[in-house]
């Protein structure tokens, strides 16, 4: 299995990235294990290279696309709830697609995953469609933080670990 993944990347290069080493028999070869190419990225990342649905449509490459959906552009949302007193600019996303009904558009599988219980199933499922690009589009906590974070001004020393450390 090869996982790419967005963190302290450029969202635009991490999916299509995905894309090319589904698709490119060469970056395969580099990994000899390589069978199943999982993506895990953000609705508001995802939207930025969405096209390259029609890539893995026009070359065949089975990607698996895991979208944690927030419905926030959440590394913006939290540095605004944080250090701006939750004024929410730009950062929400009120006008979001049926990503299920996109995938499906593009010729692809669309999987909407809503509970806990159902996100196993949804990724044996999805592993399980060999030859399919699959858009899962889990819905998570619209107000879940990551840590640690490093605030604006702020040394390495004074990392936040959590909540408890504002
Ligand atoms: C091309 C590009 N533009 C802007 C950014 C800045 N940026 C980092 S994370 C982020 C929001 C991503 O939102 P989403 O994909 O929904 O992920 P979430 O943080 O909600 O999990 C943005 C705009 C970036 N990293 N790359
Ligand atoms: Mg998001």
């Amino acid at each position: 299995m090869c996982l790419v993944n967005e963190t302290f990347g450029e969202i635009i290069f991490q999916s299509t990235n995905a894309v090319k080493v589904g698709m490119e028999p060469s970056a395969r070869c580099t990994f000899d294990q390589v069978q199943d190419v999982f993506t895990i990225t953000g609705e508001g990342s995802i939207q930025m290279c969405i096209q390259e649905l029609s890539t893995c449509k026009q070359y065949n490459t089975p990607v698996k696309i895991v979208s944690l959906n927030n419905r926030y552009l959440g590394m913006v949302r939290q540095w605004q709830e944080l250090t701006y007193n939750r004024r929410y600019s730009s950062s929400y996303m009120d006008s979001l697609p049926d990503f299920v009904k996109l995938a499906e558009a593009f010729g692809h599988v669309g999987m909407l995953i809503e509970t806990k219980a159902d996100v196993e199933p949804a990724l044996r499922e999805a592993i399980r469609l060999k030859d399919r690009t699959v858009f899962m589009d889990f819905q998570t906590d619209p107000e879940e933080n990551v840590w640690p974070m490093v605030q604006a001004g702020k040394g390495i020393t004074e990392m936040l670990l959590g909540s408890e450390d504002l």
